[in-house]
C-alpha cells in the first residue's frame, strides 16, 4: 500500500465511524465528516502537538471542534489516534445515556474534549481565549533558550460559525492582538441546515478576514491533502498574525444521492444511502465501525509521537525548573488549580462607614490585592474599565507587541504586551465572554469579563456554557438595577438578576456593602468548578459596622442574619445589595417602635440553598411567616424565601431615566416604605407611599 492508499484508507476509516456511529444512533450529523475528513486527517497526523496518553499535557496543541454538530468527526479521531477513554464503545453508544459521546462535545464529561461546543460561532471565540491564554504564558513564562509554552489553537469552523456574530467579534479582536498561533480552518461547504449558503449568506468570508487583519488562504479541493498540509504549514509560518484556511468541501462528500445538499446535514443517511457510499467509496458495506488494521495502525502511531514529543517537553521543563524554580513551581501550581499559599492573607477590611463606597468601587480595591496574589488572574471587560473598576492597575494591558500604542486614555496604558493581565476585548461581550471561557478552558488561569448588568444579555451564550462546562469564570457586573438612574430603562438591569439565577450551576453573589463584596470574591476565587456572578453596585452603599452586624463571612453561607431582632423576632426583613443597607435603616426605625425585627442578607441564593435545613430554618424561621424581601429587580422567586404570607418589594416593570435616587425614591425603595410596608405583613395599616 503505498501512501496515497493508507492516506486514503484512513481518511475513509474516520468517515464510516462517524457515518456508524449516527446511523446506529439513529441521531447526528453525517455530513461534515464526510466533508471535513481529510483536512482533520492530515491535521491530526501532521500538525497537532498531542499526546494520546495524556489529555492534559499543558503545552499540548488545543483543538476546538467549533462546528460541535460534527462531534462524530471528533469521536473517531479520538478513538483511532488512541485517547484511552474514547473506545470503540463508546463510538457505538454514540448519542447514548451516559455515554462519552454526547450529541455535541462536552468538556466535562471527555477527558480528552477542549471545549463544549455546538451553539454555532462559541468554539471560534473559546479559541480566541486559548491562544490568549497561550500568548500570555509565553510571554510570563517562556526565557531566551526555554520555549516552555510554544502550542498552536486550532479550529474546525463550518459555514454557521461563520455567520454568527461572537464568531465576528472573536476573530475582530484576534486579528487586533495579533495572535499568531491561532488556526482556523473553515469547512465552507455551502450548505447549512436548511438549504445553501447562497439563501442568507453570500458575503467574502476571506475578504473579511483580511480586512481583521488575518492571514486568509484558500484551499480549492476539500480532498486535496498536499494542499491542506501546505496551507497549514504556511499558517504557522505567519506569526504576526491569525489565520484562517477556507476549505472548500462537499457536505456528505461521497453519498450518492444526498451529498452537497442541506438533507446530508443533520440526519442519519438512511440504511440504503450509507450502503450506497461505503460502494461508492469503495468500503465495505460490513461490518460497521470497521477499522482496518493498517489505518489503525498509521493512525496509532500518534502514541509514540506524541509520548516521545511530551518526554522531549518534559526534558526541557526539568531544565528549566533546575534555572527557574520559582517559575516553574508556579506553573504547577496553575494548571494543578492549587491556588497560591497565603492568598487571603492580603485582602482589605472596610472600616464601618455610613457613606461607605460603591460595592463596584469595594471590589475594585480587592481585585488589586487579589491580583498581587493571584497571577493567574487575569481579565478585562468590554470598554468599560473605567465603570466596572476591573482595571488591575500594577499588571499592564495585554496587547500585540508589534502594534503600536496611541491615543490610549484612561484606565489604559500599562503597555506590557502579550505579558499583560488586563485584556482590552472591547464593544465585544459576546466575544469576550467566549475568550475568557477559553482562558478557563486552557488551564493555568482564572479568568473574568466584566460589564454593566444589564449587558450580560449580550453575552448570556457564554455563561451559560460557563455553568454546563463547569469553568471557573468570573462574571462581573456593575450597574446592578434601577439605581443606574439617569442612563434610564435601556441602561437598567430588571429581569437579569433571577435569569442569572436560572442557570443551574451558577452561584449569583450581590453583596451588600464592601466586607460583602470582599468575602463574594473569595468565594468566586476558591471556586475552582464552576463559574460566579458578582453583581455590584454603580452608587455607594454604607459600610455596615462589623462590630454592631455580624461578620462579612456570613455570605459563604449564601444568607446570614445580620441582626437578630432579639431572641423571638416576629418579623424578618431580607435585602441583597444596594437595598441591604435600607432594611438594616428600617430595621431600627421598626425596632425604635418596639418590634422584635430580623435583618438578613441574603446575597445568593444558591449558597443559602445548599446550606443544610437546619441553617437555612435558623436564618428564616419557620415560625415566622411575616417576610418582607426587598430587591430591586424582578420578584420572580423570592416566594420561596419569603413564603405564602410574606412580602417582595420588588421592580416588576422597566426602569426610567432620572437621577438615580429619584427613580428609587419613586419605585418605592425608601426606608418609609420598607417600614411601612413591613408594618403592613404584622396586619398594621399600610401607610400611603
Ligand atoms: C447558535 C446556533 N444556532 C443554531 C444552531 C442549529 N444548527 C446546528 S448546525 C446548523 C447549521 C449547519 O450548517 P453548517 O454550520 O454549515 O454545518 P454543516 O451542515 O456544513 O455541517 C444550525 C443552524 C446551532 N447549533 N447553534
Ligand atoms: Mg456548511
Amino acid at each position: 500500500m503505498n501512501q496515497n492508499e493508507l492516506d486514503q484508507l484512513c481518511i475513509n476509516t474516520i468517515r464510516f465511524l462517524a457515518v456508524d456511529a449516527v446511523q446506529k444512533a439513529n441521531s447526528g450529523h453525517p455530513g461534515a465528516p464526510l466533508g471535513a475528513a481529510p483536512m482533520a486527517y492530515v491535521l491530526w497526523t501532521r500538525d497537532l502537538k498531542h499526546n494520546p496518553s495524556d489529555p492534559s499535557w499543558i503545552d499540548r496543541d488545543r483543538f476546538v471542534l467549533s462546528a460541535g454538530h460534527a462531534s462524530a468527526l471528533l469521536y473517531a479521531l479520538l478513538h483511532l489516534v488512541g485517547y484511552q477513554d474514547m473506545t470503540l464503545d463508546q463510538l457505538e453508544r454514540f448519542r447514548q445515556w451516559q455515554s462519552l459521546t454526547p450529541g455535541h462535545p462536552e468538556s466535562h464529561l471527555t477527558r480528552s474534549i477542549e471545549a463544549s461546543t455546538g451553539p454555532l460561532g462559541q468554539g471560534v471565540g473559546n479559541a480566541v481565549g486559548m491562544a490568549i491564554g497561550e500568548a500570555h504564558l509565553a510571554a510570563r513564562y517562556n526565557r531566551p533558550g526555554h520555549e516552555i509554552f510554544d502550542h498552536h489553537t486550532y479550529v474546525l469552523a463550518s459555514d454557521g460559525d461563520m455567520m454568527e456574530g461572537v464568531q465576528a467579534e472573536a476573530a475582530s479582536l484576534a486579528g487586533h492582538l495579533q495572535l499568531g498561533k491561532l488556526i482556523v480552518l473553515y469547512d465552507s461547504n455551502r450548505v447549512t441546515l436548511s438549504g445553501t449558503t447562497s439563501i442568507a449568506f453570500t458575503e467574502d468570508v476571506g475578504a473579511r478576514y483580511q480586512s481583521y487583519g488575518w492571514h486568509v488562504q484558500r484551499v480549492d479541493d476539500g480532498n486535496d491533502l498536499a494542499a491542506i498540509a501546505r496551507a497549514l504549514h504556511a499558517a504557522r509560518a505567519a506569526t504576526d498574525r491569525p489565520s484562517l484556511i477556507i476549505v472548500q468541501t462537499v457536505l456528505g462528500f461521497g453519498a450518492p444521492d444526498k451529498a452537497g445538499t442541506f438533507e446530508a446535514h443533520g440526519a442519519p443517511l438512511g440504511a440504503l444511502e450509507v450502503t450506497k457510499t461505503k460502494a461508492n467509496l469503495g468500503w465495505p458495506e460490513q461490518p460497521a465501525f470497521y477499522i482496518p488494521d493498517p489505518a489503525l495502525q498509521h493512525l496509532r502511531s500518534a502514541i509514540a509521537r506524541g509520548e516521545a514529543a511530551e518526554d522531549g517537553w518534559r526534558r526541557r521543563f526539568a531544565a528549566y525548573r533546575a534555572e527557574f524554580p520559582a517559575l516553574a513551581d508556579e506553573i504547577e501550581r496553575r494548571f494543578r488549580r492549587g491556588l497560591p499559599v497565603g492568598w487571603q492573607s492580603s485582602l482589605p477590611e472596610f472600616a464601618a462607614d455610613p457613606k461607605g463606597m460603591a460595592t463596584r468601587k469595594a471590589s475594585e480595591v480587592v481585585l488589586q490585592a487579589l491580583a498581587r496574589a493571584v497571577p493567574e488572574l487575569v481579565g478585562g471587560s468590554g470598554d468599560l474599565d473605567p465603570s466596572t473598576y476591573t482595571w488591575m492597575k500594577q499588571d499592564g494591558d495585554f496587547e500585540s507587541p508589534r502594534r503600536p500604542r496611541e491615543g490610549v486614555q484612561g484606565a489604559v496604558g500599562g503597555g506590557w504586551g502579550y505579558g499583560g493581565r488586563n485584556i482590552h476585548f472591547g464593544v465585544r461581550e459576546h466575544a469576550m465572554g467566549a475568550a475568557v471561557n477559553g482562558l478557563a478552558y486552557h488551564g493555568g488561569f482564572i479568568p473574568f469579563g466584566a460589564t454593566f448588568l444589564v449587558f450580560s444579555d449580550y453575552m448570556r451564550p457564554p455563561i451559560r456554557l460557563s455553568a454546563i462546562a463547569r469553568l471557573q469564570s468570573i462574571w462581573v457586573y456593575t450597574h446592578d438595577s434601577i439605581a443606574v438612574g439617569e442612563d434610564g430603562p435601556t441602561h437598567e438591569a430588571v429581569e437579569q438578576l433571577v435569569s442569572l439565577r436560572a442557570i443551574p450551576g451558577m452561584v449569583v453573589l450581590r453583596p451588600g456593602d464592601a466586607n460583602e463584596t470582599r468575602c463574594a470574591w473569595q468565594i468566586a476565587i476558591e471556586r475552582r468548578d464552576g463559574p460566579t456572578t458578582l453583581v455590584l453596585t454603580r452608587q455607594h452603599v454604607p459600610t455596615l459596622d462589623r462590630r454592631i452586624y455580624a461578620p462579612a463571612d456570613g455570605v459563604r453561607r449564601g444568607a446570614y442574619v445580620l441582626d437578630p431582632g432579639g431572641p423571638a423576632p416576629e418579623l424578618i426583613l431580607i435585602g441583597t445589595g444596594s437595598e441591604v443597607s435600607l432594611v438594616v435603616a428600617a430595621a431600627q426605625i421598626l425596632h425604635a417602635r418596639g418590634l422584635r425585627a430580623r435583618v438578613v442578607s441574603m446575597p445568593s441564593w444558591e449558597l443559602f440553598a445548599a446550606e443544610t435545613a437546619a441553617y437555612r430554618d435558623s436564618v428564616l424561621p419557620p415560625s415566622v411567616p411575616a417576610r418582607l424581601a426587598v430587591e430591586a429587580a424582578r420578584s420572580i422567586g423570592w416566594e420561596r424565601w419569603v413564603g405564602p404570607r410574606g412580602d417582595i418589594l420588588s421592580v416588576d416593570r422597566f426602569g426610567a431615566s432620572a437621577p438615580g435616587e429619584v427613580v428609587m425614591k419613586e419605585y418605592g425603595f425608601t426606608v418609609d416604605h420598607v417600614v411601612s410596608r413591613a408594618l403592613a405583613l404584622l396586619g398594621g395599616e399600610e401607610e400611603p407611599r
